[in-house]
């Protein structure tokens, strides 16, 4: 594969195809594994992942790279293979979660507002993580709507932290995904559609003025961005063409179109939600007459792997049904990739 980071982008978002984000970290995937009532293990761990990976026909069409976290990227198959050969052999990208965690930022709203740390050490280890394999990685930034909030301080804090990361990838041969997740759910997500519009379009220009001060090469990137969506306690939930309409007009508004792709996170939407977002987003580019300067595509983690995990259930005899429900929304996601996702093919899982 070339190592020239343009190429590793465009693939990344290559037609039809999108990333998983698999990168929970080990606090997280406990979180998921204690509703399906499986203990987390290191094993357990690994055998969830390898299901996953090795869902072939998944990983071959719809899935152009996936997101590890630290323990995944040097773990092995129970037939010895490393995870990230299996992934490559089905032509999927490696790619590493490189921050570590979103921290109380201090100052008065250290109750609500994060700041989200990994940058001390970050030139070694992407170096050692560029030797495992990985040629993308990715970093999250939290930002929290509530009364008065965010403050600009936390939107200029997490953009700086997310420029010197993406420089820092850069200067390893990695590619950046550049995440700034403005947060739908949570007990503080009341807010409307507006309201994200707002703080989705504040945030966006803050980061990529950061990139423009880092000389991050927006060519050799992805931006992974919230969709312009009501937060989850709003009294008032926006149309999913609300939701499509406003997103791409907040993207049009501040992403340069410089940057190949734009892959959403799916922030706490449904399966299916996620999915319609994204083909309709995908529809509306697809029949304008003036292009649209980036791909538009998916790096979900719980709208992928929510139907996976729960068919699975943690029993080695669920393994094909886990691998069916991930190849299922993964293809529904591709769909949506290309536009092209219809509700009635959600029935034929
Ligand atoms: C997979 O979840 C990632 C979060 O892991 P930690 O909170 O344990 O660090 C997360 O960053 C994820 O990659 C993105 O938010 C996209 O996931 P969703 O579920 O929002 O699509």
């Amino acid at each position: 594969m070339t190592e020239k980071l343009e190429d590793i982008a465009l693939a990344l978002v290559a037609p039809g195809k999108g990333i998983l984000a698999a990168d929970e970290s080990s606090g997280t995937i406990k979180k998921r594994f204690d509703k399906i009532n499986t203990v987390s293990t290191e094993d357990s761990r690994r055998d969830y992942r390898e299901m996953l990976f090795r869902s072939t026909d998944a990983m071959k069409n719809y899935v152009s790279g996936v997101i590890l976290y630290d323990e995944t990227i040097r773990q092995k198959a129970k037939d010895g293979t490393t995870l990230v050969d299996i992934m490559k052999a089905a032509g999927s990208i490696p790619g590493i979660k490189v921050d570590t965690g979103a921290k109380p930022l201090a100052g008065p709203t250290s109750k609500i507002e994060t700041i989200t740390e990994g940058l001390d050490g970050l030139r070694e280890r992407l170096a050692e993580y560029h030797k495992l394999g990985a040629r993308f990685a990715k970093w999250r930034a939290v930002i929290t709507i509530a009364d008065g909030l965010p403050t600009w301080n936390c939107v200029k804090a997490n953009s700086h932290a997310l420029a010197r990361y993406a420089a820092l990838c850069q200067e390893a041969g990695i590619v950046p995904i550049v995440e700034p997740e403005i947060l739908m759910d949570g007990e503080h997500a009341s807010h409307d559609i507006d309201e994200c519009y707002r703080v989705t379009e504040w945030t966006l220009r803050s980061v990529f003025r950061e990139l423009y001060d880092a000389r991050v090469n927006l060519e050799g990137m992805i931006l992974k961005p919230n969709m312009v969506i009501a937060g989850q306690k709003a009294a008032k939930q926006a149309s999913a063409e609300e939701v499509a309409e406003k997103t791409l007009k907040c993207l049009r508004a501040t992403v340069p179109a410089a940057v190949p792709g734009i892959a959403f996170l799916s922030g706490g939407q449904s399966d299916e939600t996620a999915t319609k977002h994204l083909s309709i987003m995908n529809a509306i580019m697809g029949g304008d007459s003036v292009p649209w300067p980036w791909k538009l595509t998916f790096s979900y983690g719980r709208a992928l792997q929510a139907a996976a995990l729960s068919a699975w259930g943690g029993k080695p005899e669920n393994v094909a049904a886990g691998q069916r429900a991930f190849a299922h929304r993964a293809k529904m996601n591709s769909l949506a990739a290309l536009g092209t996702w219809d509700a009635k093919l959600e029935k034929a899982a």
